[in-house]
């Protein structure tokens, strides 16, 4: 997401910083550069036109082009316009009882995923959603509801497949909820096309019977152009309450995300960012605004990190490496926890600067199916092995790489990577060092796995050195 604007705001901003004295027409030119980057991005013409305006109008005055770098001042307006156009602060739900919130959207939006996600984020939280499938249209749709809501441990409420009339589901539905001893009521509704009348139709009765606290419209972030009628078509109809956009995780050029707000005035609640359910993050305008500036989003990922990994597992395997005794049972704990983290790319994508350094790294290099593979060799070996890694020798390795199904090359390397990572972490100074570069404790050294047998490929030590150690690191 976003990355095709990040690279051609870089390269103005680059321009920007590099004139030694800015002028009136650099900065009018400079931005009219970013307008059409944004256009291209997909923002909405006029939003982009009256956001620009702003910026300019801000940069042109007098003390700033006075100013001992005006090019950095100039900078700063953008980011500042740009939380401001993303919504300023952080809007939280409203779940004052009678809490319902009712999910509404195009077709494929992502709404019933999201409504899912939406309940185990709110369970997590420490309150009793209940789901309610309010889709009658599509076939399929309650069940898809229901086998979501059962791996969020969350209960569903399924209307019989012969229902018709929405508003009488609801009806029923708040009748079961009685005995259900929930919180927050989550309803799920059909997705339709913009021009159905019918099921706005629909959807203007379900909204006035349940007198809904919050009504979210649930947008794909690859909504183009179209982004802007889409929620002026929901608000206008029902009176949205925020926004949700799913599918940030995908390469769409994100427009939508930056016009929504402006032309409908409602705040962007929540951003899905992936098909898991534990996948949907609280928006932070001004977090959102750092990554499109190719910031990176440090305190997203400590956050995403922190929710995955358990603390005393982490603690424990630091110990261990602090007194030199990490083998290869620590090594497949720390890869189990490297694989909760989910995609890698998508958390690294989080780091400032990535996105830029993604493209110099070999194709693979944060494949999580190397990681598999290196799983693989160390499964293959016995307990004995992986408690002394000094006793795998000729015979053992050709087992290993037999028994995992890769080369004796891989097992030779992945058991030189290993054994060096030890030494590494027997030396207090060295070890002190390479946390410094990793950004203070908590971080964890070279990862075989990463990178490692198969292609050469770069390790995640050398990638996050690279990035300068602007943060925690995840491992
Ligand atoms: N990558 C990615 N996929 C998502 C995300 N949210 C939803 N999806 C996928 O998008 C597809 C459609 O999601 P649904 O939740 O069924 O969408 P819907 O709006 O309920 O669809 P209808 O009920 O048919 O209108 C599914 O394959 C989801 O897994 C997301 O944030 N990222
Ligand atoms: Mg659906």
């Amino acid at each position: 997401m976003f990355s095709t604007l990040a690279d051609s705001l870089d390269k103005s901003f680059r321009d920007l910083r590099g004139v030694g004295r800015l002028s009136e027409k650099n900065i009018t030119d400079a931005l009219r550069q970013i307008r059409i980057a944004l256009v291209e991005a997909d923002v909405e013409f006029n939003v982009a036109k009256n956001f620009i305006e702003r910026v300019k109008d801000k940069s042109i005055g007098e003390d700033v082009l006075k100013s001992i770098k005006p090019g950095e001042q100039i900078i700063k307006f953008f980011q500042d316009e740009l939380t401001e156009l993303l919504g300023g602060d952080q809007a939280p739900l409203d779940l004052n009882p009678p809490a319902r919130v009712l999910i509404c959207g195009l077709n494929g939006a992502g709404k019933t995923t999201t409504s899912a996600k939406l309940a185990l984020r709110l369970k997590k939280e420490g309150r009793r959603p209940l789901l309610i499938a309010c889709d009658l249209y599509r076939p399929a749709a309650i069940e898809q509801l229901a086998t979501l809501g059962k791996q969020a441990g969350v209960p569903v409420y399924t209307p019989d497949a012969s229902e018709t009339d929405v508003v009488k589901v609801a009806k029923d539905a708040l009748a079961w909820a009685e005995n259900q001893n929930g919180t927050v009521l989550i309803f799920d509704t059909a997705g339709r096309q913009e021009i159905d009348d019918k099921l706005i139709l629909e959807l203007k009765r379900l909204h006035e019977f349940l007198k809904p606290k919050e009504t979210l419209l649930v947008a794909d972030a690859a909504t183009g152009q179209q982004a802007v009628s889409v929620a002026t078509h929901f608000d206008d109809a029902v009176g949205i309450t925020g926004i949700i956009l799913t599918k940030l995780d995908g390469d769409a050029r994100g427009g939508a995300a930056l016009s929504m707000r402006e032309v409908t005035g409602k705040p962007i609640k929540f951003a899905g960012e992936g098909e898991k359910l534990d996948q949907l993050y609280e928006f932070h305008p001004n977090r959102m605004a750092d990554r499109i500036l190719g910031k990176g989003d440090i305190v997203g990922m400590v956050e995403q990190v922190a929710d995955k990994v358990n603390e005393a597992d982490a603690m424990r395997s630091m110990k261990r490496m602090q007194q030199g005794k990490f083998d290869f049972t620590d090594f497949l704990d720390q890869m189990k926890m490297i694989q909760n983290l989910g995609p890698l790319d998508g958390l690294l994508g989080l780091l400032p600067g990535f996105n830029k350094l993604k493209k110099q790294l070999p194709t693979g290099a944060l494949d999580n199916k190397r990681l598999k593979r290196t799983e693989a060799i160390v499964l293959s070996m016995t307990l004995e092995e992986r408690r002394r890694p000094e006793i795998i020798k000729g015979s053992r390795r050709q087992r290993i790489a037999a028994g995992s199904g890769s080369s004796l090359q891989d097992v030779n390397q992945l058991i030189k990577q290993f054994s060096e990572m030890r030494k590494m972490m027997k030396s207090p100074g060295k070890m002190r060092n390479m946390m410094k570069q990793m950004g203070g404790p908590g971080g964890m050294g070279g990862f075989p796995g990463m990178g490692g047998p198969g292609a050469g490929g770069g390790d995640l030590n050398d990638i996050l050195k690279k990035l300068g150690g602007g943060g925690k690191s995840p491992f």
